[in-house]
Parts: structure tokens; sequence; C-alpha cells
């Protein structure tokens, strides 16, 4: 079966969320990076912006020089973290096959889903309805038969824009051929200046070339580019599936009524799953607390936290705050878990929720104490050194 694959980008993402955010900004030059007067680098730039010949990653002083009346913002990231994580959302209702590729893009494999959102033109425009619905941004998508051609054509009629690459190989030759060398998804500055040497300018100069010669002249990589010239790209789209829970139990030889001893008995499960959420780069922020009363069922409550988290201070917290909760209505306690869900990539999380000094001293503490102990497992593996208080 002939794949459609779909890859959707968000147009001048972090400008577009303070746009949209901020009514004041709209239709305004909007520079989301570094501070004019400080050696960072600009982010991203809103469309508006773009006219002056801003763009990502140049230095903020260079931007400013090009757009002083530009409006200089620094990004938040946990705000577009949070788009981010609805953006997935609306993809993950549309295929259960998308590829995050980054914070504002995303392949999605729609081979087969014709008959439930019709032409793929039909879908695409389903999808950029969803995003502009629930998210009020707009975002590009490229429609091809595989990620090489779906991930060019997206950039092609940004910002808003939706590409419709041909299915056909012949087409899709002469689809390529005009386009500058450097357009080639996966052809980076350096092999484009290369390429520059041997008169290689255009797709179609690419195409023109023996396949003996690029290999030639590229070793490796040259069956590779042999490829990509024509367009031929049988990579899968990949669900990274991502992990759905960490989480560690403990059941007790005799039932607990000490509360007291319950939470102790949390304060090292949670020691145990933060280390295992930071040793797989994530974090979550669902946190699940589990028991079981001596002979009633597994009971479990969860709290959704605002940002990420992967320290035990910040999955303790809510599980003993849970268990307070509900301990008056709780007999005697044969079994007891934490786990944590809500992965999201390696995003970034937001301490300025910890309000309180006080609080934010402790988490602290608590942050090195966790991260000593991260290299004390690796070092003498697990158990290999306590904090004080736990059992
Ligand atoms: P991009 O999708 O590359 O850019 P964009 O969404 O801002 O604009 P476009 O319409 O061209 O797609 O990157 C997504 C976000 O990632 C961007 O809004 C800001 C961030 N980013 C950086 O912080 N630094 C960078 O160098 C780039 C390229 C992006
Ligand atoms: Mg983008």
């Amino acid at each position: 079966m002939k794949r459609l694959i779909f890859h959707v980008d968000m147009d001048a993402f972090f400008a577009a969320i303070e746009q949209r955010d901020n009514p004041e900004l709209r239709g305004k030059p909007v520079i989301i990076g570094s501070l004019p007067g400080t050696r960072g680098v600009v982010s991203t730039a809103s469309y508006e912006a773009r006219v002056y010949g801003v763009g990502s990653a140049m230095a903020i002083s260079q931007a400013y020089k090009r757009c002083p009346h530009g409006v200089y913002i620094k990004p938040s990231m946990g705000k577009y973290s949070e788009v981010s994580r609805q953006l997935m959302q609306i993809f993950s209702e549309f295929t259960p096959n998308y590829e995050p590729l980054s914070v504002d893009e995303a392949f999605l494999d729609m081979t087969g889903t014709e008959k439930l959102f019709g032409t793929p033109l039909e879908t695409a425009q389903k999808i950029s309805a969803a995003i502009g619905d629930r998210l009020n941004l707009t975002g590009s998508i490229g429609v091809a038969p595989n990620k090489l051609l779906a991930k060019m054509a997206s950039d092609m009629q940004k910002p808003n824009g939706i590409t419709l690459v041909p299915f056909e190989q012949e087409q899709i030759t002469a689809f390529l051929k005009p386009l500058p060398i450097r357009k080639l998804w996966g052809i980076g500055a350096k092999t484009a200046e290369r390429l520059k040497l041997y008169g290689v300018e255009t797709i179609g100069d690419l195409q023109a070339i023996p396949e003996e010669k690029l290999v030639n002249t590229f070793g490796n990589s040259g069956p590779h580019f042999a490829r990509l010239r024509f367009g031929i790209d049988d990579r899968p789209v990949q669900n990274r599936d991502p992990q759905k829970s960490i989480g560690r139990e403990h059941t007790f030889q005799e039932d607990v009524r000490d509360l007291a001893q319950l939470k102790q008995t949390l304060l090292k499960l949670a020691g145990e799953v933060s280390a295992r959420t930071r040793k797989k780069g994530l974090k979550g922020r669902t946190i699940t607390l589990t028991y079981r009363e001596s002979n009633f069922q597994r009971r479990s409550v969860s709290r959704t936290l605002p940002h990420t988290i992967d320290s035990t201070y910040e999955m303790l917290t809510p599980v003993i705050e849970m268990l307070e909760q509900k301990w008056p209505s709780i007999g005697a306690v044969r079994l007891i878990g934490l786990s944590i869900s809500g992965f999201y990539g390696e995003e970034s999380t937001q301490l300025s929720l910890f309000s309180e000094e006080e609080e934010a001293e402790s988490k602290e503490n608590w942050n090195k104490a966790d991260q000593l102990l991260d290299i004390v497992s690796k070092k003498f593996g697990k158990g290999g050194m306590f904090r004080g208080g736990e059992v």
C-alpha cells in the first residue's frame, strides 16, 4: 500500500504563542530570545520581524541592528512546552502513529485514513482547523508519500500553508528538479558548499550525476544522496512508544496503621521512582498514589501538576498530601505505592512554581541529594547510599 505521510510544523512557534496571548503584539515584529544588549541569540521571530531579515540563531545584536523597533521578549519555555503537549495531543487524535521531531513539528502516518478523514487535502485541512480551533495558532503541512518529501513540503508555503507532493516517481523527480540543493532535507550548509564546487546547485543537477560518481565523491553517503535526490525514502514514522508510567509498590508483611511508617515507605519508593525517571531522561506531570487496605481492592488517587518533575521531593510532596487527605477513611494498609506518568520528552520544568523561598531551598537541597544518589548508585549499584530518614 502506498504510504501517506504528513509533516506538520507550526508557524513562528514561540512568537505566535506570545502574539496569541497578548493582542498588543499582533501584527508587530516580535523577537523571542535574549534581550538586546546581551550576547545571546534569537530563538525565533514573528513573520513581521522576518521582513527585516531577523531569524533563528542570529546574534541578538545583529537582530537589533536590523529591527530596532521590534518587541524583544525572553522565552517562556514552560508555556511553550505546554502548547507543544497540546499540539501532540491533537496529532494523536488523528493517528496513533505520529513522531514528534521537535517542540513544534511531527510526522503523522496517515496511511489508510481516507475513510475516516477524506482525501489527503481534506485531512490536512481538518488538522489545520483543529490547530486553529483548539490552540488559536497556525501550522503548515506537507503531504507526501514519505518523510523526506513531507518535511520538505511543509516548509514550502509557510505560514499556514498546505503543500501536496505528487505521488508518482516521474512527477516527484520533476517536482524536486528546480529546487536549490539546500532544500533537500539532510543536506547541510557544508555539504551544499562542497556540492557547489562540483557545479551542483539544484537538486536537478544532483539527479544528473551518475551514481558511481556520487559514490566516488561522497563515499558512504553516496548511496544516501543517490536516493535522496529522487525523493526516495523508506524510513518509517516512528511513534516513540512513550513510557506510560514508572512506579514502585511495597507490600507489608502485616497491615500497617501507622501514618508515619507509610510516609517513610513512600519516601523510599519516591527515591527509587525518581532515580529511574531521571535515568531514562524523563519528566512526568501526573503522580499517582496506590494503596490497598487489608481486604479491599486496590485504590489509586492521582494528581496532575502544572509542570513536569523528576525529583524525589517533588514526587513525595503530592503523594503525602493525597495520603493525608485519604487517611481518615483508610483503616489499615496492606500495600502502598506511587507512580509517575504523563511524560513528555525532556522539556524544561518551571522552578518558579515553588514560590515560597523556604520550599525552594529545601527543594534545592533535595535535588542535590538526588544528584548525589544518582552518582553513587551508578558507582556502587542500588542501595549504595541512603538518605537520613529512609527505611
Ligand atoms: P522552527 O519550526 O524552526 O521555527 P518557527 O516555528 O519559529 O518558525 P517557522 O514558521 O519557520 O517554522 O522552530 C520551532 C521553535 O523552536 C521556534 O519557534 C523557536 C525554537 N528555536 C530556537 O529556539 N532556536 C532555533 O535556532 C530554532 C531554529 C528554533
Ligand atoms: Mg515551526
